[in-house]
């Protein structure tokens, strides 16, 4: 560093957490200093998880802390409820301030909040926004591929990035295997066989317990608790991280991609998503350490090809529709859903176990897999008609993964229909049967998964079938629903009366479920 004021200040973000970001890539750390904050704005916007806000803390000072050992300047401002300086905005403008910067130079964020927010930093100086090229492809990408296209869908998207990215791809351009997606091999019950491996985790060093301490302190009212934190909070751990799943979990992962099970909540999934979401791993050299265990003949193609197309398909094809579609997107409410979100998806105090372990491992662990977020937490929620804000609110604060750009298509779209069918072209209800055919949850579980009216009978049953009746305008016409449609009226008018009232029954004591 010299003696001069720097010529650029760089503002790195809580999700910005890899050194080849373009905000860094043109700078220099001998003319130009870096910005990192923790600050009460972007910790107080949702009710995030503890979990979440020690791992952001800690993986931001863990990075700051690398960035000064290869020789940059950092200004690096900890979490302080007492600071005058309570959001991103308040900390760039001062330090670029008081360093005399010639310029900020940051790299674009995101969610469409905090974007917005920093186009209309008032700031001393000039703020040139990079783009984040830390993906497959650019949104640019994404709209140039929308084009002329009546549905978007994930699967034709995912194979123009098999293509281009030459991942599970052969010398012809042809998918290896012969087919691009295996996801009919992806369904197997798990049964206990081969027996789920144990969690990975990291002791928590000196900088991690400070931070669960801070958070503690001076945000004990989020929500969940750091007792079990075990989260990576540097590459090298995240890079453990990785390497732990690809030897113990990605055999399995496309066999046991759906299961769930009552007393293993993550089975096979890899649980790196919060490093993919803050950039301690990269997209890429994930999925092509998943497709070298592939060709070393230590994985099968139905594991490789399912997990690859979750990195390469959905989350590519979820953040370019986000970028394609906001700020409306976040409005869209097409079933007309007005439910409040049930209290016990805080506390996960309810006698549905499938629900019950699913919130009850999330506020553990700031975790669930996708089945248990899309077909018990987010299949609840739709079926109960819960307003689409009340529960992306409720899956962007209790996950340590969640960013709005990623869960708000998975929760709007993917979940609650709210958009009426751009991210899924049926919705993706269901009723107890299957919970009951994918998790042994329904075994342990006081109500009856067999039963629809009656006393104990499975709240997710009346409640399907109320979601269909209640959306028939919206639905009737939907080719992939027919039959489904057909199946309701054929209960005949007694039967379908009792279900609905079963379900009104289910609605107004929603809480005592
Ligand atoms: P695995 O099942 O092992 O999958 C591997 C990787 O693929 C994940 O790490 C993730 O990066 C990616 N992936 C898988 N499914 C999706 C998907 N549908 N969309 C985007 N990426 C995907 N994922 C987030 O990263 N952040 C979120 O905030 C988030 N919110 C969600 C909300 C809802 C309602 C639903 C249904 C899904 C959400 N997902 C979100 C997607 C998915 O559930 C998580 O990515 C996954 O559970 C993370 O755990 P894992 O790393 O063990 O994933
Ligand atoms: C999620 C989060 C939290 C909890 N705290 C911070 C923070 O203090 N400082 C920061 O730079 N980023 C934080 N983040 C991430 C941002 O809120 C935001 O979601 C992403 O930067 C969007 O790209």
């Amino acid at each position: 560093m010299t003696e001069n004021n720097p010529r650029n200040l760089i503002l790195i973000l809580g999700d910005q957490l890899t050194p080849s970001l373009t905000a860094l890539a043109e700078a220099d750390p001998n003319r130009d200093h870096v910005v990192m904050a923790e600050v009460a704005e972007e910790a107080g916007y949702t009710n995030h998880h503890k979990q979440k806000l020690a791992l952001i803390f800690s993986a931001m000072r863990h990075f700051a802390t690398e960035l000064e050992q290869a020789g940059w300047c950092v200004h690096y401002h900890a979490f302080d409820p007492d600071s005058a300086h309570q959001s991103l905005g308040d900390v760039v403008r001062e330090t670029a301030d008081a360093v005399g910067a010639e310029g900020v130079v940051a790299t674009e964020c995101g969610e469409w909040r905090l974007d917005q927010a920093m186009r209309q930093w008032e700031l001393p100086v000039s703020l040139s926004i990079r783009p984040d090229n830390r993906f497959f492809a650019t949104v640019e990408r994404f709209q140039k591929w929308t084009r002329n296209r009546k549905q978007w869908r994930m699967e034709y998207f995912y194979r123009e990035l098999r293509r281009e990215s030459g991942l599970l791809v052969d010398a012809d351009g042809q998918p290896e295997g012969g087919e691009w997606n295996l996801d009919a091999s992806n369904r197997k019950k798990w049964k206990g066989d081969p027996p789920a491996p144990p969690a990975f985790r990291v002791e928590p060093d000196a900088t991690t317990r400070a931070v669960i301490s801070e958070v503690g302190s001076h945000l004990g009212g989020h929500i969940g608790n750091t007792d079990s934190f075990g989260w990576a909070v540097t590459r090298e751990d995240a890079l453990a991280a990785l390497d732990h799943f690809l030897t113990h979990r990605l055999p399995w992962f496309g066999d046991f991609q759906d299961a769930m099970a009552d007393d293993e909540p993550n089975l096979f999934h890899a649980l790196l998503s919060p490093y993919l979401n803050i950039g301690l791993l990269l997209p890429r050299e994930v999925c092509e350490a998943a497709q070298a265990q592939y060709h070393a003949g230590r994985a099968p193609l139905n594991a490789v090809e399912g997990f690859i197309r979750q990195i390469l398909g959905w989350r590519e094809f979820v953040r370019g529709l986000y970028w394609t579609l906001m700020p409306g997107y976040a409005d869209e409410n097409r079933l007309g859903n007005t439910a409040p979100l049930p209290a016990f998806y805080w506390t996960g105090d309810t006698r549905m176990r499938c629900m019950a372990k699913a919130i009850g491992n999330t506020l553990e662990h700031a975790y669930a897999h996708h089945i248990q977020r899309l077909m018990v937490t987010g299949n609840f929620a739709l079926l109960a008609g819960v307003h689409p804000e009340a529960i992306c609110d409720w899956y962007l604060g209790v996950y340590a993964d969640a960013f709005d750009w990623v869960e708000r298509p998975n929760t709007q779209g993917m979940v609650m229909h709210a958009d009426g069918g751009i991210l899924g072209s049926k919705p993706y209800a269901a009723s107890g049967k299957y919970i009951n055919r994918m998790s042994d949850h329904c075994r342990h579980c006081v109500y009856n998964v067999n039963a629809t009216t009656g006393p104990d009978a499975c709240p997710f049953n009346s409640l399907y079938w109320h979601f269909i009746d209640r959306h028939r305008e919206h639905f009737k016409s939907n080719p992939r629903m027919g039959m489904i449609y057909r199946n309701w009226e054929k209960q005949g008018e007694e039967q379908r009366a009792a279900v609905l009232a079963k379900a009104e029954e289910a609605l107004v004591n929603v809480n005592a479920l």
